[in-house]
């Protein structure tokens, strides 16, 4: 299966969080990086505090959603994430964007991500890694860019 991750972070050293979270990610038992998008520095949307730094990675994975999700939550927590409300400010955010074409509604996991296509700092790195890729039940992920380019993202150097 492949996989999207939408990386985020706007708390502590927000660029090396996110490095270490793609080193992380490819260490994924079950899984292979395949492809990592530059990272961009964005505003925060429905957020407050620093602006962020956001990049999506793709992985080849045996995991099942759920598992895989866990997975995630382990690496946030190795870097001290804290949740004291919604959309805080945090170290690091791993959010499964794409399960392959899977479309996933259970309590805990909302697959494909509910808002992914209204935001910038997902669908800019989506499309840089992936500039064919269909959401499942939306259509294809570069239609949704028009749309959100007002909204500020600039690569990083
Ligand atoms: N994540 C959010 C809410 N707002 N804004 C930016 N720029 N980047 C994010 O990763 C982000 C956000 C909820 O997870
Ligand atoms: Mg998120
Ligand atoms: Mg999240």
């Amino acid at each position: 299966m492949i996989a999207y991750i939408g990386i985020g972070a706007n708390l502590g050293d927000a660029a090396a969080n996110v490095d270490d979270a793609i080193a992380r990610l490819s260490m994924l038992p079950g899984s292979r990086l395949l492809a990592c998008s530059a990272k961009y520095r964005t505003a925060p949307i429905d957020s407050s505090g620093d602006d962020y730094v956001n990049a999506v990675a793709s992985i080849e994975t045996s995991q099942p959603a759920a598992d895989l999700l866990a997975a995630l939550h382990a690496i946030e927590l190795a870097h001290g994430r804290e949740r004291p409300y919604r959309n805080a400010p945090r170290t690091l955010d791993l959010d499964i964007l794409l399960y392959g074409d899977e479309v996933i509604d259970q309590p805990a996991l909302h697959i494909p991500h509910p808002r992914m296509q209204d935001r910038a700092f997902v669908i800019v790195p989506l499309l840089e890694i992936a500039p064919h890729v269909i959401i499942p039940g939306r259509g294809p992920a570069s239609g949704f860019l028009p749309a959100v380019l007002d909204q500020g993202i600039s690569k990083l150097a």
